[in-house]
């Protein structure tokens, strides 16, 4: 995993240089948003399964999807989405506090795509309530860390696409 520093100091290590005037600028960047970052992550980790259920209301529920024949049908299966959800959410907030995607890779998107093509997971409805999480967390933390935390979710989203 890596980190918005780790990620600076890195490129300028292999170029051999001291960091140049765009990799302070990205530094600074992240060091001015540490505070509301920080902030973000508490109040999503105190939140994280309203987040969810108002995601699964505003995009899930009471479509084909939940009915018999869906992918979410059957206990177990909705369970399962659920996690899948909770999963997104915590990873992506661990990530906007690292101000890098790296670990959404390494730990989400290694395999994901094939294993839900191998179980018949809907990879768009999956996105649309990856969306909507979005949205939801966006209007628990405001625009700012909302669009920090939509970097992620769309990170995810494009990984599964
Ligand atoms: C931390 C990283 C990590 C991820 C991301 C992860 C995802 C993941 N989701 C799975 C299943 C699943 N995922 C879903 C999700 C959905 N179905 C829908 O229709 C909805 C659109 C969607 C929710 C948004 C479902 C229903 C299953 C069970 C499918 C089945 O067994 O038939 C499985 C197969 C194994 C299992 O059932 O647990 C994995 C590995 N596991 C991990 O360890």
């Amino acid at each position: 995993m890596q980190d918005a520093i780790t990620a600076v100091i890195n490129s300028s290590d292999v170029q051999g240089k001291y960091l140049d005037t765009s990799a302070l600028e990205k530094l600074k960047g992240y060091f001015s948003t540490g505070e509301l970052r920080v902030r973000a992550a508490t109040s999503i980790s105190a939140n994280a399964s309203a987040i969810v259920k108002e995601a699964v209301a505003k995009s899930l529920l009471y479509s084909d999807i939940t009915r018999p024949g869906g992918n979410m049908y059957t206990t177990r299966r909705y369970a399962a989405c659920i996690r899948d959800l909770d999963y997104y959410l915590r990873y992506s907030t661990y990530a906007m506090l690292a101000g890098d995607p790296s670990i959404l890779d390494e730990r989400v998107l290694n395999g994901l795509k094939e294993t839900y093509n191998s179980l018949g997971v809907p990879v768009g409805a999956t996105v649309q309530s990856i969306q909507a999480m979005k949205e939801v967390t966006a209007s628990l933390v405001g625009p700012d860390a909302g669009k920090e935390m939509g970097v992620y979710f769309d990170y995810i989203s494009s990984g599964l696409s």
